[in-house]
């Protein structure tokens, strides 16, 4: 399987809020590096640099005075004199809705941002555009003839809506990838969100569409971030209604449990029918992972990847998040080298 992969995810190196402190985030560079140090151990197949995109397909998904805040706040940030990272800490709540978007930083951040685990700092939007290029690129690769890709991105896309970040993301580089997609030749896409946390921002922007199928398995939102979506009643709404799948599972499901709603989803993309399959591949279900709650252990990342080949359909694999370091390129590159030993299917 072929990777795509540029180290210019470097440029995102932030810190978060976790405790009272302000530490360095669990979304770090290293995870990346951990990730193509083990590609190149098991010989995934060859390493490619993303190609530049322009604007269109970001801004397909994303508003663009949203793409503006990004592009402009850390200036305005550092004109006012600041010197740490950029934090928000006044949103817009049920007594006080956000009817319109202010002037002053301070609240224009509360209105983009959705969560303050994600500061923002010098590098983070040349970063998160480029992590939006490298999950086009390996997109882009079904229609020259391969069958399979996988982009090595960060920061992650999935909590990102039309006109929010937060949860460590800016861009959906999946949501991105799945337009890009329908704008080439597509008809029908299924994104396949299996990180430990709901993908709130996927879910969001295609609700109300049927071009776009989305299913998520995640820690149940009683329990776990991102707490505001993510229930089983959550189905879709008018054109979108039927296609939109959660499956909220207990905080501490293990394999077996978690491997029942994966047959569930694995389903309803069989009875779809898509002509392309996105997987949002976060392993942060990993039973050591220090911000998640499941229990899978590093040989049920092989047994799910040749599950999910099963179902014969080009596929790309978005990384999402896991943050477990040490074995991050353990669990993702398993997925991904079980997945291509028994996969074959017809091209895009
Ligand atoms: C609050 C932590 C909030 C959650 C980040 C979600 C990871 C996205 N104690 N951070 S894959
Ligand atoms: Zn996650």
């Amino acid at each position: 399987m072929l990777t795509v992969y540029s180290n210019t995810h470097h440029l995102r190196n932030a810190t978060e809020l976790v405790g009272g402190q302000i530490v360095p985030s669990y979304e770090r560079p290293e995870r990346a590096e951990f990730i193509l140090e083990q590609v190149k151990c098991v010989k995934l197949g060859n390493i490619i640099k993303p190609a530049k995109f322009d604007l269109k397909p970001t801004l397909a998904i994303h508003d663009s005075a949203y793409i503006t805040f990004l592009q402009t706040c850390w200036d305005e940030w550092l004109a006012q004199g600041n010197k740490g990272d950029l934090f928000p800490f006044i949103w817009p709540s049920r007594t006080m809705p956000s009817k319109r978007i202010p002037k002053h930083l301070d609240g224009k951040i509360g209105y983009y941002c959705l969560s303050s685990d994600t500061s923002i700092n010098a590098g983070t939007w040349a970063a998160a555009k480029l992590s939006a290029d490298v999950a086009l690129t390996a997109t882009q690769q079904l229609t020259t003839g391969n069958n399979s890709a996988f982009a090595l991105c960060r920061p992650p896309g999935h909590h990102a809506t039309n006109d929010a970040y937060g949860g460590y993301c800016f861009l959906n580089n999946v949501a991105i990838s799945a337009q890009w997609l329908l704008d080439n030749g597509a008809s029908r896409v299924s994104i396949l969100d299996v990180d430990f946390h709901h993908g709130n921002g996927t879910q969001s922007i295609f609700y109300d569409r049927d071009d776009v199928q989305f299913l998520s398995l995640h820690g149940q939102p009683e329990q776990c971030f991102p707490h505001f979506s993510g229930y089983a009643d959550e189905r879709g709404e008018g054109a979108g209604l039927g296609y939109n799948f959660n499956y909220p599972l207990a905080p501490s499901t293990d394999y077996k449990t978690w491997q029942q709603a994966l047959d569930q989803a694995l389903e309803e993309i069989v009875n779809y029918s898509p002509d392309v399959l996105l997987v949002s591949l976060g392993v942060d279900t990993y039973e050591n992972d220090p911000i998640s709650s499941f229990k899978l252990q590093s040989d049920d990342f092989k047994t799910y990847g040749s599950k999910i080949s099963s179902l014969s359909l080009p596929t790309v694999f978005i990384l999402e998040g896991g943050y477990a370091v040490e074995e991050i390129g353990l669990n993702t590159v398993n997925v991904l080298s079980s997945f291509e030993k028994s996969h074959s299917c017809k091209g895009f």
